[in-house]
């Protein structure tokens, strides 16, 4: 009986198969219900016990042969389809591809780049931790200076000198370290004001700041270069400037643009007026200037700032800014752009 076992064992290790039914044959043959394993299995019982010990050991080596049998053959057959054809089977539909879309706040962004660099202006970019110098000192705002108290900061540990920037014009203060006039550029970046959270203002935002600097530059200039810039983006043609204050401009203004009063939305969102504020901007002040190494009896310049949020706001009629920190995909699936 031992022999005939011992057969089999040299049997299942000499077999060979190239199909998938010549292994599943072999399985049923030897490991089926009504296989050959289990024939000795049942022929265990009528075998005498002094037998019994080399019986089992031989019918359990057959077992395991033969399962380790079939398991190789398996694996060799998927290998062997696998280099008939490495990309499988070309007639299958592709896996869906999911797309995915910018940032409404990165749209915006790439919008208002594009409209400025279409007049020279090129991008400048700085760190988002700065020091007191970049970020209120070289911009005219001194310690002690009560304008200090309007952006209520965030600060490093316990370091007063360092801090996280309020706004980009630090990164301006920087290029007009580093560069000498004609200096045209804008600075797209995040910005941190230590505010209470709404659906109005965030303490984390972005804007883009411009600055331009060159002999003569006026403030005629100034106002034509933001007209040409809401007409690109916002499709008006009319604005107007109120005078306003900023430590870093003299003389300051805020713009507004006239959105119109045609729908019950625009009669909303200008609280009747049909004028909507986008951005504040003005002449460089002087002190400025002197700070970054550039002449004001020589140069002079305008420079501008607007927070992207409330433009994106503004374009996409979205009514709470928390929704651009959210990651919410009901709300980002929304936004498709080309920039
Ligand atoms: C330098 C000198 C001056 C940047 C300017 C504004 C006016 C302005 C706000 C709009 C909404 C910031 O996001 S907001 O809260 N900004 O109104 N920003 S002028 O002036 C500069 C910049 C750099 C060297």
């Amino acid at each position: 009986m031992i022999d005939k076992i011992k057969g089999h064992i040299a049997d299942v290790e000499s077999f060979n198969a190239k199909t998938k039914d010549e292994i599943e044959a072999f399985r049923i043959k030897y490991l089926g219900k009504k296989g050959i394993l289990n024939e000795f299995f049942a022929e265990f019982k009528n075998v005498p016990n002094e037998e019994k010990k080399a019986f089992g050991q031989a019918i359990n080596e057959l077992k395991t042969s033969a399962q380790q049998k079939v398991n190789v053959l398996k694996e060799e057959l998927e290998n062997s389809q696998e280099e008939k054809g490495i990309y499988g089977d070309l007639t299958r539909p592709a896996e869906p591809v999911e797309i995915g879309s910018r940032h409404p706040i990165s749209i915006v962004k790439n919008q208002i780049t594009e409209i400025f660099s279409n007049i020279g202006f090129n991008v400048s970019e700085g760190p988002e931790m700065e020091d007191d110098w970049h970020n209120f000192t070289a911009l005219n705002l001194p310690e002690y200076h009560p304008a200090r108290d309007m952006q209520d900061t965030f600060f490093i540990q316990t370091d007063p000198d360092i801090l996280l920037r309020t706004h980009t014009s630090s990164v301006q203060v920087r290029y007009m370290e580093e560069n000498k006039p004609p200096i045209r550029t804008i600075s797209p970046g995040r910005v941190f004001r230590n505010e209470a959270i709404s659906a109005r203002s965030h303490c984390i935002f972005h804007q883009v700041e411009g600055l331009y600097i060159d002999k003569d530059v006026s403030f005629a200039d100034m106002k034509q270069t933001i007209l040409y810039f809401t007409k690109q983006l916002f499709g008006k043609s009319k604005i107007r400037l109120r005078p306003s204050y900023f430590p870093f401009t003299e003389p300051s203004a805020e713009v507004d643009v006239y959105w119109g009063l045609e729908t019950e939305t625009d009669y909303r969102i200008t609280k009747g007026t049909g004028w909507l504020e986008i951005m504040g901007c003005g002449m460089v002040d002087p002190n400025v200037l002197r700070n970054c190494n550039i002449d004001p009896q020589e140069y002079s310049g305008f420079a501008f700032g607007m927070g992207i949020e409330r433009i994106a706001m503004l374009l996409y009629q979205i009514e709470d800014i928390r929704m651009f920190y959210e990651n919410d995909l009901r709300f980002l699936e929304q936004f498709k752009s080309a920039l």
